[in-house]
């Protein structure tokens, strides 16, 4: 049963944050163009609907909030969709009931929001787009989006396979693990890849196909592939966690990981960066998901009616396995 967890802030925040409005004798209200008020206590409250669990990723962007927001004293009304579209669609509904001062989410895909984003903008609830985004033609629908780029850690990955096989003769196949089908990771991830690869024409993708992020989806798809292309030199997986699942397979077929198959994926969380530095993956592109500090002063600028950033997007990097080996002992996720 999925439920709608609120993460009030700690007391003694509560405690500094009412000692100071009796201090300066400011009565709490919210933003006049906001339908939120504020708490009593000056508490903003904010409405977050979270994409679901599926991945290590998922998993550190969710605590990366959750520390966030007790940290910055800010009340969440935290929602875990399940990877449904309906599901966060009615969560936003409930935090526009619910008179949230702000709404955040991040859209399981890009499409199909328009509606319940004019009905937040209708109740002047604003809402910030973090990690993933919307393909709405009406950008005031949202104040700002956090996040990643999307197509140049894909750009990314096809490049250092670009740089990897410049002397190949022969053909080179590829099979790809996409993200979810839909979402803006999985399109972008693609796109950016195949316009990077394109630089080489021995570099062929043989198959594609969505795991959905997760380690079963890697190994149940990887399965198919390996059954269905007899000879694969390269598996690009749009997440460490389909990845991950694919080296289950790869070791079932006796092949080696790593050397047998050239592995690829992005996202670098610790088991992703675990099995770069054991030679099992070759390459990653990072995607940060500690999202959380900045989305918590995106909360309180966008709440006191400040101009934010249209775009924000996070400082990322890449990794071999030799990188990861000395990245890996102060990896935060
Ligand atoms: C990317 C994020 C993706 C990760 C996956 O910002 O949306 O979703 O790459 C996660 O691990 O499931």
């Amino acid at each position: 049963m999925k439920r709608m967890r609120t993460y009030p802030p700690s007391r003694k925040v509560i405690a500094v944050l009412a000692a100071a409005l009796l201090a300066t004798g400011v009565a709490a209200c919210g933003n006049s163009d906001t339908g939120g008020s504020g708490g009593d206590d000056g508490t903003i409250t904010l409405g977050f609907s979270q994409v679901g669990a599926e991945s290590g990723w998922r998993t550190a962007n969710t605590t990366s909030i959750k520390e966030a927001a007790t940290e910055a004293g800010i009340d969440l009304k935290f929602d875990d969709a399940q990877q449904k579209q309906e599901n966060q669609i009615k969560a936003i509904r409930n935090f526009i009931q619910q008179k949230v001062d702000v709404i955040a989410f991040s859209p399981v895909v890009e499409s199909g929001w328009d509606t319940v984003l004019k009905e937040a903008k209708d109740a002047k609830i604003p809402v910030i787009l973090t990690d993933r985004s919307v393909d709405s033609a009406d950008k005031s629908l949202y104040k700002t989006f956090l996040g990643s780029d999307f197509v140049k850690e894909g750009r990314l990955a096809g490049e250092w396979l670009v740089q990897k096989e410049q002397s190949a003769t022969g053909p080179v196949n590829i099979v790809e693990l996409q993200g979810t089908t839909g979402s803006a990771p999985a399109n972008d991830r693609k796109k950016g890849f195949a316009e990077a690869i394109a630089a080489n024409p021995n570099l062929k993708i043989v198959a594609s196909q969505s795991g959905d992020f997760t380690r079963a989806g890697g190994k149940q798809v990887m399965e198919q592939f390996l059954k269905a292309n007899p000879k694969i030199d390269v598996l690009f997986a749009h997440n460490d966690d389909m990845g991950l699942g694919a080296l289950e397979a790869i070791t079932a077929a006796g092949k080696v990981p790593g050397k047998d198959i050239t592995i690829i994926t992005v996202d670098a969380v610790k088991d992703g960066m675990q099995a770069l530095a054991d030679g099992k993956f070759n390459f990653i592109a990072e995607c940060s998901p500690l999202l959380g500090p900045q989305l918590m002063d995106l909360v309180k600028k966008v709440h006191a009616g400040e101009s934010v950033p249209a775009r924000i997007e996070t400082q990322e990097t890449t990794f071999t396995q030799e990188q990861a080996k000395e990245a890996l002992p102060n990896r935060k996720y």
